[in-house]
């Protein structure tokens, strides 16, 4: 059997300059390729940074001819796309079989398969279970009902198989992401998982894995560094990765030994990116590891600059501790490598609110040092869009994060007048030199 896998490709806002490895497909790869005769992965940025669509679609074409699965992968700027992409697949070659999956999915199954019947499949939540299940299936090692997962329509009725337990990576083999099937110096960061979702709750948030989280074993992950460090230095145009890890340090002595152990492998000039949780900093023996390295990013999802703002979020922290957070950081003279983001407009928001998350930030900037990124709340499938928005109609929309009147709808509170005066504080604080995107 033949799978192509199409890779993720965000159309929001990609950074032309900066060609990160979507992991994803790499990853589905590995665990596939045991069950499978040959798998292809498509990288769809490659074609679109330089605006080649046709020949995009046209390779999709040719590799979809001659497979026997097609997989794409989808998150909420994606779907647009590539259900447009499953209708001329299907119009062109018939009956091949397509799958979707990924973040997008796991929230609209339903919808999607019964307004897409170019869809055959949806799988939910995670591969590494349903993805071998469902090839037995096709090879007619399984029956259907026997595939995790797996949502699909029969007779014109909604079928949803029950769900896999999740992955235990410290019980469980997971097979490496096959990196040897990146193009050499295509990308230039690649990316690594070390472990799966998140301890917190906030209520934006689209990941799936919520209040869970999930690791390999310290020594495991240093042995899937090993081999992932000889396909970074042949295969990378930089010595750069991105921890994919949503909460890289929710288990700071785990954090800390990963990171000792890296030096041993050889990481210590490597650039490299972690997301962490303000509170989990408080651990200064992690702060004294990560200060030993020279290129070690963090990433912090700070959000809102006020108490109710975090509160109304569920974010789980105060100012207070945020401030905590940067003092602690400033002591180990970690805040040139650190990255904060902040959000604005959530639904509730006025202007005065904006002003009060973009004052705290400029504040960070300004006392510590550290990078800021503000941005307007976008409608992405969380708990906070299905309370104010819920209209999932809006993701059928080309550039739906784009779209004015979905702008208009979504921050109720935010008028022209506020809006342009929030644009030109945004202006004069680009111009005093702040690391600051709106
Ligand atoms: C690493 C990461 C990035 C990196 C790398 C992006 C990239 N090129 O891949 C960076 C930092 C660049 C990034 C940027 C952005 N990101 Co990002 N990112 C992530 C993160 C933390 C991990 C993704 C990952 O690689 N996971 C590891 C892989 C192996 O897991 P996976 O993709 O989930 O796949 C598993 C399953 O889902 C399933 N699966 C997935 N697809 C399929 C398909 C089939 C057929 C099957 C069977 C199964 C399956 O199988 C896999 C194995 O179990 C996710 C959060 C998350 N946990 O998903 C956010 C996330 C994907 N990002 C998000 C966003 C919004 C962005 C930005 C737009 C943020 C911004 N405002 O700038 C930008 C986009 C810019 C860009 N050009 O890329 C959102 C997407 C929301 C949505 N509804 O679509 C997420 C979910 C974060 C969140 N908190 O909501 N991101
Ligand atoms: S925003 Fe970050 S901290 Fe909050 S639930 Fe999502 S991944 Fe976890």
């Amino acid at each position: 059997m033949k799978v192509v896998l199409v890779n993720t490709d965000f159309t929001y806002e990609a950074d032309l300059n900066v060609k990160v490895q979507p992991l994803t497909m790499y990853t589905i790869a590995g665990i596939i390729s045991p069950y499978v005769d040959e798998v292809k992965i498509i990288e769809p940025m490659k074609y679109r940074l330089q605006n080649l669509q046709d020949k995009y679609f046209s390779v999709l074409l040719s590799e979809a001819r001659d497979s026997d699965l097609i997989a794409f992968t989808v998150n909420s700027f994606s779907w647009f796309e590539i259900s447009n992409m499953c209708k001329k697949i299907k119009e062109t070659l018939g009956d091949k079989k397509i799958v979707v999956g990924g973040i997008h999915v796991s929230f609209f199954y339903k919808e999607i398969l019964e307004n897409n019947p170019q869809i055959d499949f949806a799988l939910v939540g995670e591969a590494e279970k349903s993805f071998p299940s469902l090839i037995k299936y096709l090879n007619g090692q399984l029956s259907i009902e026997q595939v995790p997962n797996l949502k699909y329509i029969h007779n014109n009725k909604f079928i949803s198989n029950n769900n896999a337990p999740l992955v235990d990576f410290r019980r469980e083999k997971i097979p490496l992401p096959r990196y040897d099937l990146l193009e050499k110096k295509f990308f230039d960061r690649l990316t690594f998982e070390a472990s799966r979702g998140c301890m917190g709750n906030c209520k934006f948030c689209s990941v799936l894995h919520k209040r869970s989280w999930r690791n390999y074993g310290e020594e495991e992950v240093l042995t899937r560094m090993t081999e992932f460090k000889k396909h970074l230095d042949e295969k990378c145009k930089n010595k750069d990765f991105i921890f994919t890890d949503d909460c890289f340090t929710t288990d700071s002595i785990w954090a800390k030994q990963v990171l000792q152990g890296m030096m041993d492998l050889g990481f210590q000039s490597y650039n490299m990116l972690i997301e962490a949780r303000a509170k989990n900093l408080w651990d200064e023996s992690l702060l004294e590891v990560i200060s030993s390295y020279d290129n070690l990013h963090i990433q912090i999802g700070i959000e809102s600059g006020y108490d109710e703002g975090l509160s109304r979020i569920n974010k789980e922290i105060r100012v207070s501790d945020i401030i905590k957070t940067m003092s602690l950081l400033e002591k180990y003279k970690i805040c040139k490598n650190v990255f904060t983001s902040f959000i604005i407009g959530f639904p509730w928001e006025t202007k005065k609110e904006c002003m009060k998350t973009i004052q705290f930030a400029a504040f960070l900037n300004d006392q510590y040092g550290i990078e800021v990124n503000v941005a307007w709340w976008m409608p992405l499938p969380s708990r906070l869009f299905f309370s104010y928005i819920g209209d999932n109609n809006i993701f059928n929309m080309e550039n739906f994060a784009m779209d004015s009147k979905i702008f208009n709808y979504s921050h109720p509170n935010i008028s022209a007048d506020d809006l342009s005066s929030i644009n030109i504080c945004d202006f004069l604080y680009k111009n005093m030199g702040i690391t600051w995107r709106l």
